[in-house]
Protein backbone atom coordinates (compact mmCIF):
# COMPACT_ATOMS: atom_id res chain seq x y z
CA UNK A 1 0.00 0.00 0.00
CA UNK A 2 1.42 3.59 -0.14
CA UNK A 3 4.06 5.07 1.85
CA UNK A 4 4.29 8.47 3.49
CA UNK A 5 7.06 10.04 4.52
CA UNK A 6 6.49 13.38 6.33
CA UNK A 7 9.21 16.15 6.32
CA UNK A 8 9.58 18.85 9.12
CA UNK A 9 8.60 21.49 6.35
CA UNK A 10 5.03 20.44 5.45
CA UNK A 11 6.08 18.53 2.59
CA UNK A 12 5.28 15.52 1.95
CA UNK A 13 6.82 12.85 -0.33
CA UNK A 14 4.13 10.14 -1.28
CA UNK A 15 5.14 6.77 -2.66
CA UNK A 16 1.97 5.65 -4.35
CA UNK A 17 3.19 2.79 -6.57
CA UNK A 18 0.04 0.32 -5.92
CA UNK A 19 -2.15 3.10 -6.40
CA UNK A 20 -1.23 5.43 -9.22
CA UNK A 21 0.25 2.02 -11.27
CA UNK A 22 -0.37 -1.23 -11.06
CA UNK A 23 3.51 -2.02 -11.69
CA UNK A 24 4.38 -2.80 -8.22
CA UNK A 25 8.15 -1.67 -8.65
CA UNK A 26 7.44 2.00 -9.94
CA UNK A 27 7.71 4.64 -7.42
CA UNK A 28 6.32 7.67 -7.84
CA UNK A 29 6.99 11.02 -5.86
CA UNK A 30 4.28 13.55 -5.63
CA UNK A 31 5.65 16.87 -3.57
CA UNK A 32 2.45 18.42 -2.11
CA UNK A 33 1.65 21.22 0.51
CA UNK A 34 -1.31 21.96 1.63
CA UNK A 35 -2.30 25.05 3.20
CA UNK A 36 -6.33 25.83 4.76
CA UNK A 37 -8.13 28.84 4.94
CA UNK A 38 -10.64 28.96 8.17
CA UNK A 39 -12.40 30.99 9.82
CA UNK A 40 -12.96 30.25 13.84
CA UNK A 41 -16.56 30.60 14.26
CA UNK A 42 -17.12 28.57 10.71
CA UNK A 43 -17.79 25.26 8.83
CA UNK A 44 -14.08 25.53 8.47
CA UNK A 45 -13.35 23.60 11.61
CA UNK A 46 -14.57 20.17 9.07
CA UNK A 47 -11.93 20.31 6.63
CA UNK A 48 -9.28 21.32 9.80
CA UNK A 49 -10.36 18.13 11.67
CA UNK A 50 -9.98 16.02 8.81
CA UNK A 51 -6.48 17.71 8.20
CA UNK A 52 -5.59 16.68 11.49
CA UNK A 53 -7.45 13.17 11.14
CA UNK A 54 -5.44 12.64 8.18
CA UNK A 55 -1.67 12.80 9.51
CA UNK A 56 -0.95 15.27 6.51
CA UNK A 57 1.24 17.97 7.54
CA UNK A 58 -0.61 21.46 6.38
CA UNK A 59 -0.69 25.05 7.68
CA UNK A 60 -3.85 26.83 8.52
CA UNK A 61 -4.67 30.38 8.32
CA UNK A 62 -7.92 31.89 10.03
CA UNK A 63 -9.28 34.85 8.36
CA UNK A 64 -11.32 37.78 10.65
CA UNK A 65 -14.31 37.90 9.65
CA UNK A 66 -14.82 40.55 11.42
CA UNK A 67 -12.47 42.58 9.33
CA UNK A 68 -13.93 41.38 6.26
CA UNK A 69 -11.04 39.33 5.62
CA UNK A 70 -13.22 36.58 3.44
CA UNK A 71 -14.29 39.53 1.33
CA UNK A 72 -11.35 41.00 0.78
CA UNK A 73 -9.17 41.28 -2.68
CA UNK A 74 -6.06 38.76 -1.44
CA UNK A 75 -8.51 36.63 -0.64
CA UNK A 76 -10.89 36.20 -3.29
CA UNK A 77 -7.94 35.64 -5.77
CA UNK A 78 -7.90 31.80 -3.76
CA UNK A 79 -11.76 31.72 -3.57
CA UNK A 80 -13.88 34.26 -5.34
CA UNK A 81 -17.11 33.23 -3.07
CA UNK A 82 -15.97 35.00 -0.13
CA UNK A 83 -16.16 31.72 1.86
CA UNK A 84 -13.97 29.41 4.27
CA UNK A 85 -12.75 26.82 3.73
CA UNK A 86 -10.50 27.02 0.39
CA UNK A 87 -7.78 24.20 0.42
CA UNK A 88 -4.75 25.20 -1.65
CA UNK A 89 -2.98 22.33 -2.61
CA UNK A 90 -0.11 21.89 -5.81
CA UNK A 91 -3.01 21.96 -8.18
CA UNK A 92 -4.99 24.64 -7.60
CA UNK A 93 -7.43 25.21 -4.75
CA UNK A 94 -10.77 23.15 -3.63
CA UNK A 95 -13.63 24.77 -1.89
CA UNK A 96 -16.92 22.93 -0.39
CA UNK A 97 -16.73 21.01 2.46
CA UNK A 98 -17.82 18.31 0.96
CA UNK A 99 -15.25 18.36 -2.08
CA UNK A 100 -12.24 18.74 0.24
CA UNK A 101 -13.63 15.79 2.58
CA UNK A 102 -13.42 13.32 -0.29
CA UNK A 103 -9.70 15.07 -1.41
CA UNK A 104 -8.73 14.15 2.03
CA UNK A 105 -9.86 10.89 2.21
CA UNK A 106 -8.36 9.78 -1.09
CA UNK A 107 -5.10 11.34 -0.27
CA UNK A 108 -4.66 9.90 2.99
CA UNK A 109 -6.44 6.20 2.21
CA UNK A 110 -4.39 4.82 5.68
CA UNK A 111 -5.85 7.24 8.05
CA UNK A 112 -9.58 7.21 9.67
CA UNK A 113 -11.16 9.12 7.02
CA UNK A 114 -9.83 6.34 4.25
CA UNK A 115 -12.90 5.99 1.82
CA UNK A 116 -14.61 1.80 2.43
CA UNK A 117 -13.67 -0.19 -0.34
CA UNK A 118 -17.55 -0.04 -1.80
CA UNK A 119 -19.82 1.76 -4.00
CA UNK A 120 -22.44 1.50 -1.96
CA UNK A 121 -20.80 2.52 1.51
CA UNK A 122 -19.50 5.66 -0.69
CA UNK A 123 -22.28 7.08 -1.59
CA UNK A 124 -24.02 6.87 1.77
CA UNK A 125 -20.90 8.93 3.32
CA UNK A 126 -21.18 11.58 0.17
CA UNK A 127 -25.10 11.40 0.64
CA UNK A 128 -24.53 12.34 4.43
CA UNK A 129 -22.23 15.10 3.76
CA UNK A 130 -24.18 16.52 0.94
CA UNK A 131 -27.05 16.62 3.00
CA UNK A 132 -25.19 18.33 5.72
CA UNK A 133 -24.13 20.91 3.37
CA UNK A 134 -26.90 21.66 1.36
CA UNK A 135 -30.06 21.69 3.97
CA UNK A 136 -28.33 21.50 7.62
CA UNK A 137 -26.04 24.66 7.19
CA UNK A 138 -27.96 26.45 4.92
CA UNK A 139 -30.59 26.42 7.51
CA UNK A 140 -28.41 27.68 9.76
CA UNK A 141 -26.99 30.08 7.90
CA UNK A 142 -30.75 31.35 7.67
CA UNK A 143 -30.29 32.86 11.18
CA UNK A 144 -27.24 35.37 10.52
CA UNK A 145 -27.25 35.41 6.73
CA UNK A 146 -30.72 35.72 5.82
CA UNK A 147 -29.09 39.40 3.72
CA UNK A 148 -27.80 36.81 1.06
CA UNK A 149 -31.57 35.72 0.14
CA UNK A 150 -33.72 38.48 1.19
CA UNK A 151 -33.30 42.28 1.95
CA UNK A 152 -36.57 42.77 3.74
CA UNK A 153 -36.02 42.83 7.54
CA UNK A 154 -39.15 41.25 8.41
CA UNK A 155 -38.08 38.41 5.92
CA UNK A 156 -34.53 37.93 7.81
CA UNK A 157 -36.29 38.18 11.10
CA UNK A 158 -38.85 35.45 9.64
CA UNK A 159 -35.66 33.27 8.12
CA UNK A 160 -33.89 33.39 12.01
CA UNK A 161 -37.26 33.18 14.28
CA UNK A 162 -37.76 29.89 12.19
CA UNK A 163 -34.20 28.30 12.64
CA UNK A 164 -34.95 26.55 15.95
CA UNK A 165 -37.86 24.25 13.67
CA UNK A 166 -35.80 23.49 10.89
CA UNK A 167 -32.68 22.91 12.17
CA UNK A 168 -34.66 20.96 14.98
CA UNK A 169 -36.45 18.67 12.28
CA UNK A 170 -32.86 18.52 10.56
CA UNK A 171 -31.31 16.73 13.88
CA UNK A 172 -34.24 14.80 14.18
CA UNK A 173 -33.95 13.07 10.91
CA UNK A 174 -30.15 12.43 11.99
CA UNK A 175 -30.58 11.03 15.44
CA UNK A 176 -33.78 8.88 13.82
CA UNK A 177 -32.32 7.52 10.61
CA UNK A 178 -29.21 8.33 9.86
CA UNK A 179 -26.69 8.20 12.96
CA UNK A 180 -26.06 4.53 13.49
CA UNK A 181 -23.03 4.87 16.00
CA UNK A 182 -20.63 5.23 17.67
CA UNK A 183 -19.79 6.94 14.34
CA UNK A 184 -22.34 8.43 11.49
CA UNK A 185 -21.79 5.53 9.88
CA UNK A 186 -21.40 2.72 12.32
CA UNK A 187 -18.22 1.38 13.93
CA UNK A 188 -16.19 2.69 11.16
CA UNK A 189 -15.11 6.36 11.47
CA UNK A 190 -15.59 8.86 8.03
CA UNK A 191 -15.29 12.17 7.07
CA UNK A 192 -19.05 12.41 8.14
CA UNK A 193 -17.93 12.12 11.53
CA UNK A 194 -15.71 15.87 11.83
CA UNK A 195 -18.85 17.03 9.70
CA UNK A 196 -21.76 15.90 11.82
CA UNK A 197 -20.08 17.04 15.12
CA UNK A 198 -19.23 20.84 13.61
CA UNK A 199 -22.87 20.99 12.86
CA UNK A 200 -24.13 19.71 16.55
CA UNK A 201 -22.01 22.28 18.18
CA UNK A 202 -24.52 24.49 16.75
CA UNK A 203 -27.57 23.17 18.38
CA UNK A 204 -27.38 25.46 21.50
CA UNK A 205 -27.22 28.22 19.40
CA UNK A 206 -29.41 27.78 16.76
CA UNK A 207 -32.17 27.29 19.73
CA UNK A 208 -32.25 23.25 19.56
CA UNK A 209 -31.70 21.24 22.70
CA UNK A 210 -29.17 18.65 22.74
CA UNK A 211 -30.69 17.12 25.36
CA UNK A 212 -33.38 15.72 23.09
CA UNK A 213 -30.85 14.19 21.08
CA UNK A 214 -29.08 11.62 23.27
CA UNK A 215 -26.94 9.76 20.01
CA UNK A 216 -26.14 12.84 18.78
CA UNK A 217 -24.84 14.34 21.94
CA UNK A 218 -22.57 11.27 22.50
CA UNK A 219 -21.13 11.61 19.60
CA UNK A 220 -20.45 15.11 19.76
CA UNK A 221 -18.64 14.01 23.45
CA UNK A 222 -17.24 10.97 21.43
CA UNK A 223 -15.74 13.59 19.02
CA UNK A 224 -14.63 16.01 21.96
CA UNK A 225 -12.04 13.25 23.31
CA UNK A 226 -10.49 12.79 19.04
CA UNK A 227 -6.97 14.08 19.44
CA UNK A 228 -8.11 16.20 16.16
CA UNK A 229 -10.83 18.08 18.29
CA UNK A 230 -8.65 18.80 20.36
CA UNK A 231 -5.98 19.89 17.95
CA UNK A 232 -8.42 22.71 16.56
CA UNK A 233 -9.65 23.62 19.50
CA UNK A 234 -6.35 24.29 20.64
CA UNK A 235 -5.22 26.27 17.30
CA UNK A 236 -8.38 28.76 17.98
CA UNK A 237 -8.08 29.06 21.83
N1 LIG B 1 -21.00 25.24 1.01
C1 LIG B 1 -19.81 25.80 1.63
C2 LIG B 1 -20.26 26.85 2.62
C3 LIG B 1 -19.13 27.73 3.06
C4 LIG B 1 -19.65 28.85 3.96
O1 LIG B 1 -20.81 29.28 3.87
N2 LIG B 1 -18.77 29.36 4.86
C5 LIG B 1 -19.13 30.44 5.74
C6 LIG B 1 -18.66 30.17 7.16
S1 LIG B 1 -19.64 28.92 7.93
C7 LIG B 1 -18.43 31.71 5.29
O2 LIG B 1 -17.34 31.67 4.80
N3 LIG B 1 -19.09 32.86 5.52
C8 LIG B 1 -18.51 34.13 5.24
C9 LIG B 1 -19.54 35.13 4.83
O3 LIG B 1 -20.73 34.79 4.73
O4 LIG B 1 -19.17 36.29 4.60
C10 LIG B 1 -19.02 24.69 2.30
O5 LIG B 1 -19.61 23.72 2.74
O6 LIG B 1 -17.79 24.76 2.37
Amino acid sequence: MSVLQRSLQGVIVLSVNQIISSAASEFIEITMSITLYTAPVSIGWVSHIALEESGLPYKAIALDFSKQEQAGGEYLKINAKARVPSLVVEEGVITETPAILTYLAQIAPDSPLGLPNDPFQEATINAFNCYLCSTVHVAHAHKMRGHRWVDDEAAKKAMTDNVPKTMGLAMDLVERDMLKGPWVHGDRFSTSDPYLYRMSTWMESDGVDVNNYPKVLAHRNAMDERASVQAVKAFFA
